[in-house]
């Protein structure tokens, strides 16, 4: 096991991790950005390191700086949280030239899988349903023009080095397919230096449904059931619920094999979440592989009693999974919600200020996942995100009273939150009965 890890991160994940690593009886080495400098989760850290200035390409996207710290720290493993260098198989790469063990995905894995063309040929590979669409890149007009008319319009236009909803056209007629090619492909070259586009049908108003995978270094796969992310806004998501409540079992228990199959084609280890969309007709397709612990963790780890941070800690020091698939239950319910500093009344803009007043729910099955406190200045550099509020109860009808519950305990002045939205949203009737899709947000509010 290792004795010392660096959180290449910030925020509520470098705070998750660091008390994983103290529950390990491993010390934690932290690094900050000057606009991070005295937030109060880095003196639970055993050392921590200033690598910048506050904009993200000045600090916690600096490879070169995060090794430093990580050689002055004299760490054996560093963990990349969510964001910033966790998908960067370069930085994976980096970090395995330096015989410090990169506690996520190997590179090879992660590069593989980030490419969402290769993502599709290896879930072809492992029988897994995806999108009817483009055999691998689409090359020139007249093979878009063919593959449209064969999987029939709508289509999506999607960058192959995309994902997270980043670089996609939808096309309804050849006309705005060959504008659309050109349009995406020249995003992609400017936004992931690969102009690589491909081709789907695309499905409208689908459920957004994802497997928590973990894999051990002995081929040893699991999942921890699956999360429905589809209350999301211009693909952030909002508000992720675990298991998928209105989910026939037998295809829940379909998508988590797919997802097991999936990820013993692509030899990756550590954890991982397979994205399906969800039609109407509850048929579904695999989108993508996301090569990194997520935002929505929490839930899956309500639900099956596994604490994943210190799983993907265990894995990476190389020891085998603790537990065969049956041994991992799906217990009553749980649900998340962001909490942003954001202005709904703004189009969502991030709203940085001063939290002046906090007063935080709690209770039997609330959690509260954050590294704010009052007097916490948001920064305009970074993701709005102030914190998670994740509630677990036996039944999802508790757990929506208990959310509904916690909400109105929960104080947050200084800023605009998305507190108001959440509170229509849990007494929406369409969020109650599981009749949303992925632009619900959109079309309601
Ligand atoms: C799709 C899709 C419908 N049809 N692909 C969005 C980002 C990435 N996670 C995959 N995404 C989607 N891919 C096909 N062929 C719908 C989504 C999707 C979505 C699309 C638009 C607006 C919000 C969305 C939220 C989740 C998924």
């Amino acid at each position: 096991m290792f004795q010392r890890i660096l959180i290449a991160n910030r925020g509520e994940i470098a705070l998750r991790i660091i008390r994983a690593c103290r529950e390990l009886g491993i010390q934690s080495v932290a690094v900050y950005s000057e606009a991070d400098r005295g937030a109060h989760y880095l003196d639970l850290a055993d050392e921590a390191y200033c690598i910048g200035r506050p904009a993200s390409t000045d600090s916690y996207l600096m490879i070169n700086r995060i090794i430093s710290a990580a050689e002055i720290g004299n760490v054996q493993a560093i963990h990349p949280g969510y964001g910033f260098l966790a998908e960067n198989a370069h930085f994976a790469e980096v970090c395995r030239s330096c015989n410090i063990e990169f506690i996520g995905p190997p590179h090879e894995a992660m590069a593989k899988l980030g490419d969402k063309v290769s993502a599709r040929e290896i879930a072809d590979e492992a029988r897994v349903h995806v999108v009817p669409g483009s055999d691998g890149l689409i090359t020139d007009e007249k093979q878009a023009l063919e593959v449209a008319a064969r999987i029939g319009y709508p289509v999506l236009i999607k960058a192959t080095a995309g994902g997270g909803g980043r670089g996609m056209r939808v096309a309804h007629n050849d006309i705005s397919l060959k504008t659309g090619l050109k349009a995406a492909s020249a995003e992609a070259e400017k936004a992931f230096k690969n102009a690589g586009v491909y081709l789907e049908k695309y499905i409208e108003r689908p459920r957004h449904i994802e497997v928590q995978v973990l894999a051990d270094h002995e081929g040893e796969v699991v999942h921890l059931w699956e999360r429905d992310c589809t209350m999301q806004r211009r693909h952030q998501k909002l508000v992720e619920e675990a298991p998928a409540a209105h989910l026939p079992l037998s295809v829940r228990e379909d998508i988590c094999k797919a997802a097991v199959r999936l990820i013993k084609a692509a030899h990756y280890t550590n954890a991982g979440t397979v994205e399906f969309i969800v039609d109407k007709d509850n048929q579904f397709y695999f989108i993508e592989v996301n090569a990194r612990i997520q935002v929505e963790h929490p839930v899956s780890e309500m639900i099956t009693g596994v604490d994943l941070i210190a799983q993907q800690i265990r894995v990476a020091s190389g020891e085998p999974l603790p537990f065969k698939q049956r041994g991992i239950p799906c217990n009553g319910a749980a649900i998340e919600l962001r909490v942003n500093a954001e202005d709904p009344d703004n189009d969502f803009r991030g709203c940085p200020g001063t939290i002046t007043k906090l007063r935080v729910p709690g209770g039997l099955g609330v959690r509260f996942d954050s590294h704010v406190h009052e007097g916490y200045r948001i920064s305009p550099y970074y993701d709005s995100m102030i914190g998670k509020l994740i509630v677990y109860k036996p039944t999802r009808e508790q757990a929506l009273a208990c959310m509904r519950r916690a909400l109105d305990e929960f104080v947050i002045e200084g800023v605009k939150t998305t507190l108001p939205l959440a509170k229509k949203i849990f007494n929406h009737s369409a969020f109650v009965e599981g009749t949303v899709d992925t632009t619900f947000i959109e079309r309601t509010w």
